[in-house]
């Protein structure tokens, strides 16, 4: 699944998302494209989900 997350703007921003992801799910594969703000996510967890743990990191999906 894909999300572009407006708020993510440098490397600290990304790590921060990549840890939550790897919190939701430590199977997760993340990946991200900082200059199109799209971070790609392979994971058993439900979109909804996924989306709920990014914003509450503060870093809601667009
Ligand atoms: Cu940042």
């Amino acid at each position: 699944m894909e999300f572009t997350i407006p708020a993510m703007s440098c490397g600290h921003c990304v790590k921060a998302i990549t840890q939550t992801l790897t919190q939701l799910d430590s199977a997760a594969t993340v990946s991200v494209d900082l200059p199109t703000k799209k971070v790609t996510v392979q994971t058993s967890q439900p979109p909804e989900k996924v989306a709920a743990a990014l914003a509450e990191a503060g870093y809601p999906a667009a």
